[in-house]
This record gives structure tokens, sequence and C-alpha cells, in this order.
């Protein structure tokens, strides 16, 4: 591991940092099961930050997030950055779980030959190499390509550009449009790792088939694109891959308005014909009631490999415009893709509200389902946003109560491009990330915030005294601490006695009259 970072640092050459890093031997397999419960209040969670730490009033959107599954501490975020004038690609990491964030901007190619940049894409494989994915183009030829650079030192340093598709001094070129991408995270897939990366070529003759490639030596070469979509109208894919290596891309037919799945069982080399999930509306050219900027309707594409009770299930989640305004749907399959169920509404949105640029991520090891998307319940009239959450935690059947991720309202007057999409991801120890672009500042920031499920409330709470020392034993809840809460009554009020980190407490009891009554409470605490 030594020797590999030494040639990336030979061969890394951009917006290094002087700063600490993750090294990847510092796996903490920290296991999430047992934090499953109720909703940890907000105030408990994370306070909103901005990951762009620029000092410009310009632009940040179109927001991505990824975070190292084996690791909760390494987050990463990226936007379109246009602190420089035109368009990049920033991408911002986190060492601390999402509290701070250093940023960075990609290299525009081979040697910064591209006018412009954007559309980046987060990754982190089970290693926790991390993959910053995007397009390049020049506005004043047809030159473009999609290209990645990586980091293995926690984006100390990035490799140089590799292409993925590539047109240099190329008059007439196709257009490479709207990449995602994800990495193979399954520990049983013959693929794991692969790092796989969908887009749209729009062919300069028409057309706009979706394509794929993938990198299995950790982005250093990629294969040649094949094309998924049987369809030439398409758009907005995103890839996903299942337990067992399986590869689903989930994408936009405009021509038909209908969200389409394809797989691939080889790894990526070979595509079949294309199932519909489900019609759309776009929200994209309805009325919006105010602002200018544009709101397609993306569909996103995840994959449960938890080994839980969902294990292998797939999910598919859009906006849809419903008549009057955009909700967010969700449908999946069990069956690998050949069936998908009705959609069913996530979010609780009043009727008449707009509900749009949704992001899904399902957690690889308790199998819930996050969802993020922006909002405009709390404007009257229907105007300022801030984004919303709810998770699943059976399949998707039924979601908790939306809530709100900041107490800032975002104004989308202030500029006509909020960017096309947002982004989330689920921390390794079941804090789920949404990043969304945020107006409080200036035109546009890219903003994340988190929260998790709160630890059940630990069971077999039993009391023992012996002379003056009474003493408290419950069942241990993994990775959690504690706090002892005594009251006078058994209806309380309650008042914190002590925190502790082991699963027993021992105290004295001597001050105590004589058949004076006291009453504990032991409750989990999340980090
Ligand atoms: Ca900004
Ligand atoms: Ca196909
Ligand atoms: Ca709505």
């Amino acid at each position: 591991m030594r020797l590999f970072f030494v040639m990336l640092l030979l061969a890394g050459h951009l917006f290094a940092k002087e700063r600490p890093f993750i090294p990847l031997s510092s796996v903490v397999d920290l296991r999430v099961e047992d934090l499953r419960g109720a909703f940890v209040p907000l105030d408990d969670a994370g306070t909103a930050v901005q990951m762009n730490q620029d000092t410009t009033t310009r632009r940040q959107n179109e927001i991505t997030m990824a975070a190292w599954i084996q690791n909760p501490r390494l987050v990463m975020g990226g936007s379109n950055d246009y602190r420089n004038g035109d368009a990049s690609g920033g991408f911002y990491v986190s060492i601390d779980g999402g509290y701070t964030f250093n940023d960075a901007l990609v290299t525009r190619g081979p040697a910064g030959v591209f006018e412009a940049a954007g559309d980046p894409v987060a990754a982190i494989d089970r290693n926790g190499r991390m993959y910053a994915n995007y397009i390049c183009f020049d506005r004043t030829t047809d030159d473009g390509g999609v290209y990645v650079q990586t980091s293995a030192d926690s984006g100390l340093t990035w490799s140089t550009p590799a292409p993925i598709a590539e047109h240099i001094n190329s008059p007439g070129a196709d257009f490479e449009d709207k990449p995602y991408a994800c990495c193979d995270l399954s520990a049983t897939s013959p693929f794991v790792n692969t790092h796989y990366v969908s887009w749209t070529r729009f062919f300069a003759s028409g057309g706009s088939p979706i394509f794929i490639s993938h990198s299995s030596n950790g982005g250093a070469s990629y294969t040649a694109p094949v094309r998924v979509s049987d369809s030439d109208a398409c758009q907005f894919s995103c890839p996903a891959s299942g337990p067992n290596g399986e590869v689903y891309v989930v994408f936009q037919d405009y021509w038909t308005s209908q969200i389409m799945v394809d797989k691939s069982l080889d790894g990526g080399i070979t595509w079949g014909t294309d199932v519909a999930v489900a019609p759309f509306w776009d929200v994209w050219g309805q009325p919006n009631p105010c602002g200018t900027f544009r709101t397609p309707s993306y569909p996103m594409i995840t994959c449960d490999i938890s080994g839980g009770p969902h294990h292998g299930t797939i999910y598919v989640c859009w906006a849809t415009y419903n008549g009057s305004d955009p909700d967010i749907l969700l449908s999946s399959s069990s069956d690998g893709g050949v069936t998908w169920s009705a959609p069913v509404r996530v979010d609780d949105g009043p009727a008449g509200t707009w509900q749009w640029w949704q992001w899904l991520t399902v957690h690889p090891e308790t199998g819930d389902l996050g969802i993020g998307w922006l909002d405009r319940r709390d404007d009257p009239s229907d105007c300022l946003y801030r984004p919303y959450a709810t998770v699943s935690t059976d399949g998707g059947q039924t979601f908790a109560p939306s809530f709100p991720l900041t107490t800032v309202m975002s104004d989308p007057t202030v500029t006509n491009f909020l960017g096309d999409y947002n982004g989330a991801t689920f921390r390794h120890d079941g804090g789920f990330y949404y990043g969304w672009v945020d107006t409080r500042n200036d035109v546009g920031d890219a903003y994340a915030n988190w929260f998790r499920l709160k630890p059940p409330a630990p069971q077999g709470l039993v009391i023992s005294v012996v002379s003056a020392d009474a003493r408290l034993d419950w069942n241990p809840i993994e990775d959690a601490t504690y706090q002892v809460w005594r009251a006078l009554t058994a209806d309380g009020p309650y008042s914190v006695l002590v925190g502790v980190t082991s699963d027993t407490f021992m105290f004295d009891i001597g001050a105590f009259a004589i058949d004076e009554e006291r009453f504990y409470v032991v409750k989990a605490v999340g980090d």
C-alpha cells in the first residue's frame, strides 16, 4: 500500500492540500444494525454545512454525495463550481464525517485543455478510493469528453484524468453529457470495486442514447463505451450494482415519457431489452410558481446489498408532475428488474406544493432507504424552498414523516440556473446525507446535512443493591454510549444522572433515607 501511495504522489499533480488524511488501512468496521429506531431530532444531528470553501459569490450547483461504506469519517461531495469564472467540477472531501470539508477543482481534461467542466459525480469504492467523475467541454468548439480522477489518500492527491470518452480537435464530435456513476460495493460480487459510469451521447447526427463504461483497475483505465438504451431519445441515466454484480441502469426515455431500466449480468459488457418502470410527467416545462430554473424529472436507482429482508430489491425514484405540482414517487423490483411495483408516494407534502430533485440511497448493511429532495411546503407563496428527507425501514412500503434538513429557506429567483439535480448518500454508521444547492449566501452553494436513526432503548435493565451501593446493568448496544436518568416517581420528571460508555453503572445510595424510592431509565445515545 505504501508503494502504491508513493506512485500516486508522483502521478498526481493537482489540488494537493496540506491536511491529514485517512490511510486506507484505517478501516473501522462499525456495525449499524443496532442503531435503527426512531429519528434523531435534527438538532441532535448535523448542522447544515457549506461544502465549497471559496469566498467568491459565484455559483455552485448540481450536488453529488458519496461516503466510504467502511469508515464513517470519509465523506465526499461535489458540484458544478464557477468560482474561477466558467464552470468546473468542484469536489469536497470531509475526513470528520461531514462536519468540515476541504475542496478542490478538477483538471478539466488532459493538461486542462477544455474551456469548462461540470456534471461532477462522486463515488467511493470498498477500499476507500475516491472517484471524481465529470464532463469537459468547449463552448467555442465541438470538443469534449468524460473523465475520471481518483484519490487513494482521502483527497490529498489526485490522479491525472483518465478518459472514458474523449474528443479533442474534433469538429463535428458527438457531445458526451450527464454522467452518473457507482462502485460495486458487494463483497460477494465477482466485480467488486468496479467503477461504472453511464452517460448520454448526443450524436452530432441526432439522437441521444445511453452509453456505459467501467474500470476494473481503480480508475486507471476504462473500457470502450457500450450502448445501453434501445431508444435513441434518452437522458439522465444512473447505474447501480446488485449483490452478485448485477448492473442496472435507469434513464429517461423522453420520447415516450417513460422511466426505463436495463441490466447487465456480465459486469457491464452486454445489455438487454429495456424494461419500462413507469410513465413520468416531466416537471421541467410545467408552470413554475416562482423562478425560471430548470427542473428535470431525472430518475435515480439503487439496489439493496445488505443481506437483509429486502436483499436484492432494486429501487427507482423520481419526481413527476401530478397536474398541479410535482411529487416524489418510488417503484421497486424484487425480481431483478423484470417487473416493477406500482409507484408509491414518498413525500407527505400538502396538496399543491412542490417537491422535486429527489435522491435516494440504500444503506449497504441495514437496507434502510433514505430519500432527500427540495420542498416548497413552508412558503405560503410556494416560492422559497428547503431540503426535506425521509427514511423507509420496510423496503419502501412506508415512509417516516418528512422533515426538513435546515431551518434556512432558499430563494430560487436569485438565479436562472440552479443545476439539474441534487445528491445523497448514507454514511456507514447510518448517517443519511442530502446535498443541495442553497442560496442563503449567493446564487448557489453546495450545502449538505445529515441525520441518522436513533438507537433503540437498551433492554434488560436490572438493579441490584448490596449494602450502600446499587448497580445497574443492561444489555449492551454496539457502538452506543448511554445516559442514566433518574426520577422520584415513575412518571418523572427524569433528569440525567450520568453518561457512561459501558453497559453497567454502580453508585452510592448511602445518602438515601430508608424506603426512599428512585426510578431509573437508561438511554442509548448516538454519536
Ligand atoms: Ca457560491
Ligand atoms: Ca438495452
Ligand atoms: Ca407536491
